[in-house]
């Protein structure tokens, strides 16, 4: 045994030896960590390969770097990479207890808050076997200092570092595309955190965060005040004045916001097999006291959800690539829905049956002033709950009733579904309608999700009334972006009925549903033509909030004086006149314009250029983050130290809320209303209350 330990001391005299077996450990402590303390949502063979492997190509090049040098350097250069891992693997450990998110630069350096809370509890979420994560850096110096193994002075020929290096990228390379082919746009769009750890590995992130923070500061750096300028005089002929017979008309009321993932517009009284695949919807949507909207587009690029929700609450636009929420959610200033109405007295409330880290959304919610994001910490989850991205909506909308009736009045309050999300899948169980037979495996369950999707909506329309919300709220109800992508042209033309599809059909297909609900609203069909950059001024100028002063692209849909091109994020847009959709110009009814006349040519130019212009000026503010130049009369800048969404802070703040008596529960005499809410779900069939 002695002999063998004897052999194993001599072997690691040998640098190269030495330098393996630090990455043997490092790569060992880093899965273990992976696997014990994070929850990565790995859901295949692939993702788990993946897991294994990305700690080996960060491990080989950054020990590796070590051994271009000689002696006691190289050894100390490769223990204080060591120690550096495993402070970030340390941190990140407990970070992600707190927040099942992993750390960021932008939240180091920006948020006080978030220290300040981690700073507060830290000896409360430290568990002891946490400082593991230290041993193999305590034990490898003692060994070095009392000279166990010996440092070993031979030059290690430049081209064996070389050789390691060049595996080590070579290695990462093949992660990365590996990775890429699993969840493709990884890096493009950056999801989530989460994603980056899974597929290439925490400390990868840590890196790539680091760019991208340096990117961005060094941008926002760059940006003046006086880069509003151009802002400020698009404003001053963008801004529409308010219809006078909405203005204010839903001051005061609660406000939802029900999202409505992945729904388009060719959906509303559809139907398959002589069956309507979303009646609760449809009649919500022809309901006189419905504002329906059936030019109404979405408008996201990459950022997807994300960017729906950017533009919905901010009436700024998404990014060319990638995210505002992911990229620029933690440290930039906003000036958002949620952050006005609670200044106007509203208690403001997120909720998904996601984790909190997909979009970002635990850090940008605060941005944008959201008192509580109920996110999956705060539902029962069971393995039959949740399907794709989070809990099925009818168990999500059945659990979020717990917190909405404590919410004193009015509240804003933002419910996001999930299941109508590709791939469309749906357990056997819940499957109540036919797919459709295009013979497109992806498109054709889309139907079957909507279908669900539409029966949870009911479900959840069913609890308003009887809970008595109906009545003194406005509903609005929304599609985030298109279901069946582009891809599917043969699929959509027999969709819609048709032989074939242009590409002004395709972006007719880019119509999504916005419908606002109150009673005593004047309701109906409104062809206007706009999208989600005008939701903002629209619900400001209805709740009647003072809006003009404030800095968005969009503007009010019931306004008379509007503008009505609307903006695709890739730079074409459509309009009631024409339509510019690539290189082609299309009149109103979807004829091709091969050629224009001098008038016509004009009008184009006139659209493309507001076009390019909205998209640039939104581009500049985020990115210059340029709101932190300007605040409106009456609004006090969001502090995000102000918030927190952990649960036992929530659930205090939420029991303190209720002394103003203002909740559905304190007016229900105490009483919850959850019972209130019936659902068909199959999965709570057997459950007792
Ligand atoms: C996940 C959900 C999906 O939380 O919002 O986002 P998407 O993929 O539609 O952008
Ligand atoms: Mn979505």
């Amino acid at each position: 045994m002695s002999s063998g330990l004897g052999k194993i001391r001599n072997a690691l005299n040998n640098r190269i030896v030495f330098f393996v077996f630090l990455v043997v450990v490092f790569w060992l402590k880093t899965y273990v960590t992976y696997q014990t303390k994070f929850n990565l949502g790995v859901s295949d063979g692939m993702q788990q390969a993946l897991l294994i492997l990305n700690p080996i190509p960060v491990g080989l090049l950054l020990f590796g770097a070590a051994l271009y040098f000689r002696g006691r350097k190289s050894y100390w250069i490769m223990m204080i990479i060591d120690l550096i891992q495993s402070f970030w693997l340390f941190a990140n450990v407990l970070y992600y207890r707190e927040f099942s998110d992993f750390l960021s630069l932008g939240i180091i350096k920006s948020s006080g808050s978030v220290s300040n809370n981690l700073g507060l509890s830290i000896m409360e979420i430290i568990h002891p076997s946490d400082f593991l994560i230290f041993f193999d850096v305590v034990v490898i110096s003692l060994l070095l200092i009392f000279k166990i193994i010996k440092i070993d002075n031979r030059k290690i020929k430049f081209r064996t570092a070389g050789m390691i290096s060049i595996a080590a990228v070579a290695l990462f390379g093949i992660n990365l595309s590996l990775a890429e082919k699993n969840r493709p746009q990884l890096l493009t769009r950056t999801f989530d955190n989460n994603y980056i750890v899974k597929y290439l590995g925490i400390n990868f992130y840590a890196g790539y965060n680091a760019y991208q923070t340096y990117k961005e500061s060094s941008t926002r750096a760059n940006a003046s005040s006086s880069d509003l300028k151009s802002v400020l005089n698009y404003m001053k002929t963008n801004r529409t004045s308010p219809n006078i017979s909405y203005y204010g008309k839903a001051k005061g009321k609660n406000v939802f916001i029900f999202h409505l993932e992945s729904f388009q517009q060719f959906l509303i009284n559809y139907k398959v097999d002589g069956k309507e695949v979303t009646p609760n919807i449809n009649k919500f949507y022809s309901d006189s006291s419905t504002l329906s909207f059936d030019n109404f587009f979405n408008q996201v690029g990459q950022g997807k959800t994300s960017d729906a929700e950017t533009m919905l609450e901010n009436s700024l636009f998404g990014l060319p690539s990638g995210s505002v929420m992911t990229s620029y959610g933690t440290s930039n200033t906003f000036q958002a829905m949620p952050a006005i109405l609670s200044q106007q007295g509203y208690s403001t409330a997120a909720m998904h049956g996601d984790v909190g880290s997909f979009w970002n959304r635990d850090n940008t919610y605060k941005s944008w002033g959201y008192q509580y994001f109920f996110n999956d910490n705060y539902f029962k989850e069971k393995t039959n709950y949740s399907v794709g991205y989070g809990l099925k909506d009818k168990i999500f909308l059945k659990q979020s009733i717990q917190y909405l009736e404590q919410l004193p009045q009015p509240f804003y309050a933002k419910i996001i579904t999930v299941t109508n999300h590709y791939p469309y899948e749906l357990d056997k169980m819940n499957q109540t309608i036919s797919k459709t037979n295009t013979g497109d495996q992806t498109v054709d369950g889309y139907v079957q999700t909507a279908h669900y999707l539409d029966q949870a909506f009911g479900e959840f329309i069913n609890y308003l009334k009887k809970s008595g919300l109906y009545n003194n709220s406005m509903i609005v109800a929304y599609g985030d972006h298109y279901g069946i992508s582009n891809n599917h042209k043969k699929a959509i033309s027999q969709l819609l009925g048709k032989k074939s599809v242009t590409s002004y059909d395709l972006a007719m297909f880019q119509k999504v549903p916005f419908m606002i609900h109150m009673p005593g609203l004047k309701g109906g069909v409104n062809h206007t033509y706009g999208g989600e950059i005008d939701v903002m001024p629209t619900l400001l100028d209805l709740l009647g909030v003072k809006n003009n002063d404030t800095i968005q692209l969009g503007n009010d849909l019931l306004a008379s004086n509007r503008n009505q091109t609307v903006a695709f994020r890739d730079g074409d847009f459509v309009s009631p006149t024409f339509s510019k959709i690539g290189s082609k110009v299309y009149d109103s009814t979807g004829k091709e314009l091969n050629s224009l006349t001098k008038e016509q040519k004009q009008e184009v130019t006139k659209q493309q250029e507001r076009t390019d212009k909205v998209l640039s000026l939104s581009d500049k503010i985020v990115t210059g983050d340029l709101l932190r130049f300007y605040t409106p009369a009456n609004f006090k800048k969001v502090n995000k130290a102000d918030y927190s969404y952990k649960y036992s802070d929530a659930m205090k703040k939420l029991k303190e809320a209720q002394k103003k008596k203002k909740s559905l529960i304190e007016q229900n005499g105490g009483k919850s209303t959850t019972d209130l809410f019936s659902t068909d779900a199959p999965e709570l069939k057997n459950e007792s209350k």
